[in-house]
């Protein structure tokens, strides 16, 4: 299993591609791995024979783990004897990383002098641009290569280990530490952990299928945000009468474009305005500080077969409705055809989830941390409203606002899911 992403460690076998015996080519996929909420094939780096697969669908496997044995012919055209393919080069270079890394004790910081400087460099700038993030990915995390292989080594998370070094770098002894405490926090978080379940097969029959890596990654976020953040869910409903016009009228542009205009990306748009007017939905809570974000990109979840995704739309702000339109049309599809990159679902600061095309009167969707807030959308459907004095036939779209009440309070909810249904309900209120 190759080093696929700097913060991916292991990942599942989502399908075989080949069989013992198969003859391969550069580039052939050989299986498909889901890792941190995407998949991706592993390609053979060689042509020749498959001679063993050491893996099968569902198995986890992590960085460096032997998948497959290939056997390959050398440049002479002669059979090579099982060569390790593609994982046993990983796990060579892994075992010279290991030889280097008990060198590098004292003497290490010379060695990996030029490279440690440059990472240091690279990192420095990215903690820079994020000065005020302090909930880091892996890869902006301060410490040396020969640090990260050993938190690797130790399966020590780096995000959670704080820094005792220069500039909160972490060391060796941080990691160490880290590892030694009892990681209680860890275990809560896995879903069912000391649950113990009946014999369910006395009552009558079961059946029972391995959860696969996306819904479990999405069971583990819930349950830690659900457990971690005091949730307050806000309703309301707008009048989408009108807006449905012109949605209705302005669908024949969009599919000259080729694409549908739809109400998820009205929405889209919608909350590019309502971010800028109330900072403290697109904000992140750090300890005692707000984190204020003056950017503005939004996640949309999507249903797919494999569980729910949420690709992340940049700068919404700064976009047309039709281009809204498009990147949600194309991104949605990626995420459904496993074809979307860890890094579209990284970096969104709010995001709205659209079960009406399903149905439904209202839910409670559950706030994706470090962000702070999520729209819920419901089924629009048809209703006799008054108007003044008349009644009259109005569609309204029923929403709901979960967010973090920490950093939001009631009224604030109020504030800001009552001024999107006004822009629903008459768009000028934008200016207002
Ligand atoms: N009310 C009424 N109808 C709606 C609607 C709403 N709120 N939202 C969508 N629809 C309709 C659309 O108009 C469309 O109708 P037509 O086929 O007649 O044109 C139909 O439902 C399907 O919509 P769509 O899926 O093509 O487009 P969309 O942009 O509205 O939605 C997306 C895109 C990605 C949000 C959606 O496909 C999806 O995956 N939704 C599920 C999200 C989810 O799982 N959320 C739960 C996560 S946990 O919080």
């Amino acid at each position: 299993m190759p080093d696929i992403a700097e913060n991916v460690e292991k990942g599942t076998i989502a399908a075989v591609l080949v069989s013992e015996g198969d003859k391969v080519s550069v580039d052939q996929p050989l299986v498909e791995i889901e890792t941190d909420k995407a998949s991706t094939d592993i390609p053979s780096e060689f042509d020749g024979v498959v001679a063993e697969i050491k893996v099968q669908e569902g198995d986890e496997v992590k960085v460096h783990q032997v998948i497959l044995i290939l056997e390959v012919e050398d440049e002479d055209g002669q059979d090579e004897q099982e060569k390790e393919k593609p994982a046993e080069k990983g796990k060579a270079e892994s075992h010279g990383e290991e030889e280097q890394a008990e060198k590098e004790t004292d003497d290490e910081k010379k060695d990996d002098k030029g490279r440690d400087n440059q990472d240091q460099e690279q990192e420095e700038q990215k903690s820079k641009e994020h000065s005020s993030d302090k909930k880091r990915n892996l890869s902006e995390v301060p410490a040396a290569p020969s640090v990260r292989r050993l938190a690797r080594e130790m399966d020590v998370d780096l995000t959670r280990v704080k820094g005792s070094g220069p500039g909160e770098r972490i060391t060796a002894e941080d990691v160490k530490k880290h590892a030694d405490k009892p990681q209680q926090a860890d275990a809560k978080e896995k879903p069912g952990a000391d649950e113990k379940l009946p014999d369910f097969s006395q009552w009558g029959p079961v059946s029972r299928e391995k959860i696969k890596t996306i819904r479990r990654l999405t069971a583990e976020n819930v349950l830690q945000s659900w457990q971690t953040i005091p949730h307050v869910t806000h309703f309301d409903e707008a009048d989408i009468t009108n807006l449905e016009k012109f949605r209705i009228q302005h669908q024949k542009k969009a599919e000259k474009q080729g694409v549908k205009l739809t109400v998820t990306a009205i929405l889209l748009k919608i909350a590019g305005f309502a971010l800028q007017k109330f900072p403290r939905f697109n904000a992140s809570l750090d300890d005692n500080e707000i984190v204020f974000k003056h950017y503005f990109n939004v996640g949309v979840a999507v249903d797919t077969p494999r569980g729910l995704l949420v690709p992340v739309i940049r700068d919404v702000n700064t976009k047309s409705l039709i281009q809204l339109s498009v990147e949600l049309d194309e991104l949605a599809n990626k995420a459904r055809e496993r074809k979307i990159a860890p890094e579209e679902m990284q970096g969104g600061n709010f995001t709205i989830s659209n079960l009406g095309g399903i149905g439904g009167t209202g839910f409670t969707p559950i706030v994706l941390p470090p962000q702070v807030a999520i729209l819920g959308v419901s089924r629009a459907v048809y209703k006799p409203v008054y108007v003044g004095d008349k009644l009259k036939k109005r569609m309204i779209i029923p929403l709901s606002v979960s967010y973090d009440h920490r950093v939001i309070d009631g009224a604030d909810g109020a504030r800001f899911l009552r001024w999107f249904c006004d822009v629903i309900e008459d768009p000028f209120a934008i200016l207002q």
